[in-house]
């Protein structure tokens, strides 16, 4: 009995985690953006309102470097992975730091169509770029 309540527990976990519940949605489409040499590469990315994305923040230098998106991501629902430390607020996501030759993945979908800067707010780097939702 011991062992059909362990089997049931486990296709409980594959089937919550596993790629069906996931398979609705459409995929996300991914984009990178680099951190190198105190500049975020590309200066501006374009996106598409409405469309799940999947953004790719890697950081080639030896410094820490944070992602401030200044209004793109208010009051919208971010999921973060990477090694990098997220910060949120009550009206959500606020920036995340990226250590030396980290990498940070977000993911949301664009709300609001428009020309978003985000920068880089460490004391000394003026790292600026944008994102062009359409
Ligand atoms: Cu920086």
């Amino acid at each position: 009995m011991k062992t059909a309540g362990a089997f049931i527990g486990l296709a409980l976990a594959v089937g919550f985690l596993g790629p069906l519940t996931v398979a609705a949605e459409a995929p996300p489409t991914s984009f990178e953006v680099v951190a190198s040499k105190r500049a975020f590469t590309p200066e501006t990315l374009t996106v598409q309102q409405g469309k799940p994305v999947t953004l790719v923040i890697r950081n080639d230098d030896e410094d820490l470097h944070a992602f401030v998106p200044l209004l793109l991501l208010q009051r919208t629902n971010v999921q973060v992975s990477g090694n990098g430390a997220p910060e949120f607020n009550e009206a959500g996501f606020v920036r995340v730091l990226i250590p030396p030759h980290g990498r940070v993945e977000l993911r949301f979908t664009p709300k609001t169509t428009g020309t978003f800067h985000y920068i880089c707010d460490l004391p000394g780097h003026s790292m600026r770029a944008q994102i062009v939702v359409k």
